[in-house]
Parts: structure tokens; sequence; C-alpha cells
């Protein structure tokens, strides 16, 4: 099925010639000629977690000054469920301020960013994670990304065992070079299960790793809070009774598009049949195989699982599939999903732990004037015996809080001008997701997350006019059509055009499961509140018991619903 004759992309090169993700990363991280790593190392660096970005605020005055871009890092840590104790966001938090630019960044895969992060402090800030037995390997780069799955595995005892298999699929993808920890280790590592190894066999991945980013979820119905249909693999537990027995497996989902480029589509994946909880380790190590050799390695826009299936057909994948695991896919088993965000507040476990979810807009902590969420959270990590759990919606949930300290955590939030409850936002800004953009990533048309308050803002002023503030609608933007907030699944999604400028797509489910569809093109601000305000007024008017807004709009004949990926442009 590999064909032999293509010409392999440049990174392709790069993997190749690289020695295991070293290539030339010793080197090009002291030269202290340039703040910048040597060209074919920004590719390898994305494997240890670490993407080379400039400050585009700056970049037009540089130039004019004849500097070069400030050039910084990017370094994302990964957690498999999004799961941080204590101890773990202290470390962050101090990092963010010793090396970073004073903040952290939640990101919608449930992993911490930190940016503006100066070479030199590199090799010192993956040394600060380690020591609490944290990394970055395998952040970014052609491997499996962070396994996401819902931050709280004490909400039930399915939860927990499902939590520990996301935990035993990411430990098994997880690349086994030793490059990681002699570049920033001294090669020496804490973190025994994971680097300890020391050997460069790369006995999944080979040596080229795979031809693009690989992506795993799961999900235990009816929450699809990690928006499993998005992602290359995403698996949906399937229980009986309480007791957790396999899952249901998803392929080929991804967000991923070009403007201009009708072939390139965000695409939802499609359900292959279900398979016992203990083979389904096999099924993904499988799976990422299959990618590895059929996936196309020589124009990285065609790279991802979601056009290999679509070339090769899901028939044919699914035999292959078979045929690797040496046992059939059963027929996939019933389950329903409800929602996709999150429920906010205080709630408690089936074992009496109490446990708080926050709205951390934009999933930036951060201290702003009359909201110091950077500085309060650092103040509960020192007594709170529990752990922090990030969710895939750039939430937190402050899990396990001991019943003593339950007080204490409310007085420290409000004390910091953070309130508990999240009723005081309104529901679109509850359940809004927005990606980094500007100033740091380096493929922003657009604003996103710096902009999207703003025009929650002026949304909310049309929602409680018409009686809707409460309302959940999920809203998500982000500054290029890659599509790092899921935009394709937002019952309103904004994608950047340009500087100001977002095309609108309306129709997505509020349960993950249908994708949205392109509405109006090129909106500024005053355009997308006006195509928007008659849409909401109408929702107020003529909607259904229960109707979600995405599902209106598609009732009412104001977009077409997507039924999958090859028909998101129709
Ligand atoms: Fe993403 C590239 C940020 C989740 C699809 N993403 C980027 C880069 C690294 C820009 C770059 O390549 O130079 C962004 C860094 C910005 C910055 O300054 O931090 C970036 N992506 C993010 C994060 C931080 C957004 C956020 O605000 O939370 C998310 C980090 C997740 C994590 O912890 O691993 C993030 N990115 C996603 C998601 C959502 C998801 O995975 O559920 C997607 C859509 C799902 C998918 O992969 O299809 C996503 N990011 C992309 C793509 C398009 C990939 C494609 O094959 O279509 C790119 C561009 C690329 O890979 O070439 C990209
Ligand atoms: Fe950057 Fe585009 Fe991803 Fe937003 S969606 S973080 S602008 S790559």
């Amino acid at each position: 099925m590999a064909d032999t004759t293509v010409k392999l992309s440049e990174v392709e090169h790069v993997k190749d010639a690289s020695n295991y993700l070293r290539g030339t990363l010793a080197e090009s991280i002291v030269t202290p000629l340039t703040g910048a790593l040597n060209p074919d190392d920004t590719h390898l660096i994305k494997f240890h977690g670490s993407y080379q970005q400039t400050d585009r605020d700056l970049d037009s005055e540089r130039k004019r000054q004849k500097l070069e871009p400030l050039y910084s890092l990017m370094i994302r840590v990964r957690l498999p469920g999004g799961v941080a104790s204590s101890a773990q966001w202290e470390r962050m938090d101090a990092l963010a301020d010793e090396y970073g630019n004073g903040t952290l960044k939640l990101t919608t895969r449930q992993a911490f960013q930190l940016h503006g992060v100066l070479k030199r402090n590199l090799k010192k800030t993956i040394q600060g994670f380690n020591d609490v037995l944290l990394d970055s390997i395998a952040g970014c780069g052609d491997v499996n990304r962070n396994v996401m799955f819902n931050p709280n595995p004490h909400q039930s005892q399915v939860h927990a065992e499902v939590y520990e298999i996301s935990k035993a699929i990411s430990a098994h993808l997880t690349p086994r070079t030793s490059a990681y920890w002699e570049l920033w280790l001294n090669g020496e590592s804490k973190h025994n299960s994971l680097l300890s190894a020391g050997g460069d066999d790369e006995p999944i991945y080979g040596k080229t790793y795979l031809p693009r980013k690989f992506k795993i979820a799961l999900a235990v119905p009816p929450h699809n809070d990690t928006d499993i249909f998005a992602n290359d693999l995403g698996l949906i537990a399937i229980e009986e009774k309480g007791k957790l027995l396999g899952f249901n497996v998803t392929v080929g989902g991804g967000m991923g598009m070009t403007f201009g480029m009708l072939d390139t589509y965000p695409r939802l994946g499609d359900i292959i049949g279900y398979v016992p909880a203990d083979k389904v380790v096999d099924v993904c190590e499988k799976v990422v195989t299959i990618q590895r050799d059929w996936g196309n390695r020589e124009n990285r826009k065609f790279s991802r699982l979601k056009y290999t299936l679509d070339r090769v057909g899901l028939e044919v994948f699914k035999q292959e599939l078979n045929q690797r695991l040496g046992f059939e896919l059963e027929p996939a088993r019933a389950y329903e999903f409800k929602s996709s965000g999150d429920a906010f507040g205080w709630t408690t476990g089936p074992d009496g732990a109490q446990h708080l979810t926050l709205f951390v807009e934009g999933g930036r902590v951060a201290d702003r004037p009359g909201q110091q969420l950077k500085t309060a959270l650092r103040e509960i990590a020192r007594f709170h015996t529990g752990d922090f759990r990030l969710t895939g919606n750039q939430n937190l949930i402050l899990a396990n809080v001991a019943p003593e300290h339950r007080i204490l955590v409310e007085a420290t939030l409000a004390q910091h001008g953070i309130q508990v409850a999240a009723t005081q936002y309104s529901g679109l800004r509850r359940g809004a997701l927005a990606c980094v953009a500007l100033n740091t990533c380096s493929l922003a048309f657009a604003e996103a997350e710096r902009y999207i308050p703003q025009l929650v803002d002026r949304l909310d002023g049309v929602l409680a006019e018409l009686g809707l503030l409460q309302d959940d609608i999920l809203i998500r933007m982000t500054g290029c059509p890659n599509g790092c907030a899921r935009p394709y699944l937002g019952e309103i999604g904004l994608v950047g055009r340009a500087v100001g400028r977002y095309n609108l797509y309306l129709g997505a489910g509020f349960n993950g499961e249908r994708m949205n569809k392109l509405y109006k093109e090129m909106l500024d601000e005053d355009g997308i509140v006006e195509a928007l305000t008659p849409l909401l007024q109408d929702y107020a008017q003529k909607r259904q018991p229960q109707e979600r807004f995405g599902d209106f709009v598609i009732r009412q004949g104001y977009v077409q619903p997507t039924t999958h990926g090859l028909n998101f442009h129709a």
C-alpha cells in the first residue's frame, strides 16, 4: 500500500537525517548569534514539545529597526487526561514567571503551554518540568499527541478505569528515542516510566515517525467533552451496569483545512466497530502503524489519517486493521452523547469527593485587574491535597478538594476576584473556545483568544434583550482555518480570514456529532453581530422546547447540515 515512488516532503528528509530527533539541536540551542534555531531544527524541536515563534506584535517594528524578529519558544507539556498535581501546578506557575511570559495557557487538548521562553532558557525550563515528573516530549511533532480524556476520573468507576487506559495508550505511543533526555536532561530523567529506556529503537514509529501529527481522545457518554470525533482516533466507552466493557472506535477525525483548497476539509471520525477494553491499546497501535505506512509523506497538507481514509476507503482500512490485529472489530454498540461542554461549579462524586470546575476564559491563566486567577490558583496549590485537571474546553477542575479545604478554596478565589459559580457569565461565554492566535501563532491571520471576550460582550447585549443570556450556545473562534479551537464543531464558528475579518459558520451539533457550514464570509465585528442578531431573534421566538441553536438554524433553513467532511464545502 505504501507508494515508494513519491517525492518525500522536506520534513521527511529532516526526520530521516536527524538520528532520532537530534539533528543539530545541541548546537542550535547554544549558538549566541541569533535567538533562532537552525532551520532544520525548527522541525525537530516540535517533537521535543516546542515551537519557535516570534512576537508578532513587534515583528514590523523590529524589521524597521533592522533587528531580527524577537524569537522565543512556546513549550507544551503533555498531560494524559489533563491531570496535574498541586506540586506540578506550582512548578508550572513558577516556570511561567521565571522563563515564560508570566501566564499559563490551558490548551484545547488538556495540556499546559508556556510562551515566550528564550532559547537559552529552554533547557532549564525542561529540567524544571522533569523535577516534578512532567515532560514535553511529543507535545508537538509527527507522533501521537496528548491523549485526551474527561479530566475527572472520580466521576465514576468507569471514568477511573478509562483514565488508566488513556495513560496506558499515552505511554505505549510515547517515542522511545533517548534524544530528549540526552539533550535536555543531561542523560538523567526522573521520569522512570517514560524516558529511562534509553534506546533509540522506535518499534512503533520507525526513524521517520508518522507522516503527520496523530490525535487520540476517549470519552464516557453522555459527555463528549473531549470532542472525540475531531480526533484521528476516538474511543467511546461502552459500559453496562457501571462496569466498563470496551469502546466503540472512531477513525479519521481532524479539523484543519486551507482556505481556497476545497480538497482540504475538516472531517469527523467514522465509527468502525467495537473492541473489548483489554484490546484497545493494540487497536491504537495498529491504527497508528497503518497511518505510518499508508499516510501521505509527499504533501503535508494531505498527510492526516482523514485523507488516507478517504483515499483508500473505509472498508479497505477496516480490513487492514482487522488483519494487523489478528481479530475482527465487533459491530459498534449503542451509546448517546448529550453535550460536549463542561459543567461548572461544585460537584460531588459517588465517593463523596468534592470537585470544582472553574471557567477560565480562553484557557489563559493570568492575573488581570480585578481578577488574579494565577495568584489565586498558586495559593490554592499550596494547600490543596487533591489535584488540578485541565479540561478539553480550556477550563480547570480543582479535583478531590478535602472537605476542610472547601471554604478556604472559595475564600481564596473570592479574595482574588474569582467567582465560583459560572452563572455570572452568559451561556455563550461559558462555552466559548478560542485558540491562541496572535501574538504568538505564526499561522494566525486574525485575533482569537485576545479578541473573543470583546465580541462576546457585544453578543451578550443581544442575548440579554432576547432573554437568552443563560442559554448554552457554543461559540468557537480561531485565527486561521487550522481549527485549533475545533471551530467547525461550534454552533457558531468564527474562523479568521484577515485582520479583523472572519468567516461565520453555523449549525454544528451541541454534542460534537455534526460539523457546521459556512454561512457568511469576511465579516468584521459589526458584520458578525448583524448576521447573528436576526437569527438569535428568530431562535428566541420560534425554537422548540430544548432545541439547540445549532439544530434550529438547520431546521429553519439558514444552513444545510454537514453530514460528512466531504460535503463540508458543499
Ligand atoms: Fe493547533 C498548529 C496551537 C489544538 C490543528 N496549533 C498549531 C500551532 C503550533 C501553530 C504552528 O504550527 O505554528 C499553534 C501554536 C500557537 C501558539 O502560539 O501557542 C497551535 N493547537 C494549538 C492550541 C494551543 C490551541 C489552544 O489555544 O488551545 C492547542 C494545543 C493542543 C495541545 O495541547 O496539544 C491546539 N490544533 C489543536 C486542535 C484541537 C484538537 O486537537 O482537539 C486542532 C484540530 C484538530 C486536528 O488536529 O485536526 C489543531 N494546529 C492544528 C493544525 C492543523 C492540522 C491539520 O492537519 O489539519 C495546525 C497546523 C499544522 O499542523 O500544520 C496547528
Ligand atoms: Fe494558530 Fe490557526 Fe491554530 Fe489558531 S487555529 S492557534 S491561528 S494555527
